[in-house]
């Protein structure tokens, strides 16, 4: 009750603050942007705006549609105003990881094509380094055919261990909205973020990262006694 309370405060918060008539939005995906997509509906409706919304997913093209909002194409709709998304945890450089709900590819595509991007988060992703709360690795989007390979190059190179996400729900592997597998690279030390998103990145077979680096403007964080922590 109390981390849904506080999704529903950052994501107030930030829909307040930084969606303004005739704009463009990328919504991300997740549990928190939930919460966003009701509020923006609710404006959208009291205020008559004209609002498209990008989405990074199938759940968020979903969500979209399910309330009311117009779903547009980023080949259409480059001009992204702003991105409001979540994370899986938030260092004190704004770098985070996300990915948790194996999104991060199309994610960090709309996040980069916008003026700004905002992340909305609960308490529980306030952190000052990578790793302190979140326990459940970096995710790495790769094709198929390159998990193994990918696994041992990012093991011999930083060690921890990269493990294949298989699905709940379904056998087998998690296949992403591109039709790719996603591993979890649960990390044993810290490292310089930066320099090993770019080395991950350039592995053969790496779609994309869950380490956005330089690409959060804004977090805006609920907290357990009801207040907004905002950091940029
Ligand atoms: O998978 C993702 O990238 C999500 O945005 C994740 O980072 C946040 O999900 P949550 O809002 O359900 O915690």
């Amino acid at each position: 009750k109390a981390v849904e309370d506080a999704k529903k405060l950052a994501a107030y918060a930030a829909v307040d603050y930084h969606v303004k008539d005739n704009q463009t939005v990328g919504i991300g995906s997740g549990s928190t942007i939930i919460h966003a997509v009701k509020r923006l509906a609710e404006r959208v409706k009291a205020e008559n705006l004209n609002i498209l919304c990008v989405p990074t997913s199938s759940q968020a093209r979903q969500l979209i549609h399910d309330n009311g909002l117009t779903v547009v194409d980023i080949k259409r709709h480059l001009e992204i105003d702003v991105a409001i998304d979540g994370a899986d945890e938030v260092d004190s450089e704004l770098n985070l990881i996300k990915g948790g709900g194996g999104c991060l590819t199309q994610e960090k595509i709309v996040a980069s094509c916008a003026k700004s991007f905002i992340v909305i988060a609960d308490y529980r992703k306030d952190s000052s380094a990578l790793g302190e709360q979140w326990k459940k690795g970096i995710p790495v989007e790769v094709i198929p055919m390159a998990y193994v390979p990918v696994s041992r190059a990012i093991q011999s190179q930083f060690g921890g261990s990269a493990d294949l996400r298989m699905a709940v729900s379904k056998a087998g592997p998690v296949v992403t909205d591109n039709g790719n597998f996603l591993l979890d690279w649960r990390f044993d030390q810290e490292h310089n973020w930066s320099a090993v998103n770019t080395t991950i990145k350039m592995m053969p077979g790496v779609v994309d990262t869950g380490l956005f680096i330089n690409l959060a403007e804004r977090v805006y964080f609920g907290m357990e006694d009801g207040t907004v922590k905002i950091r940029d």
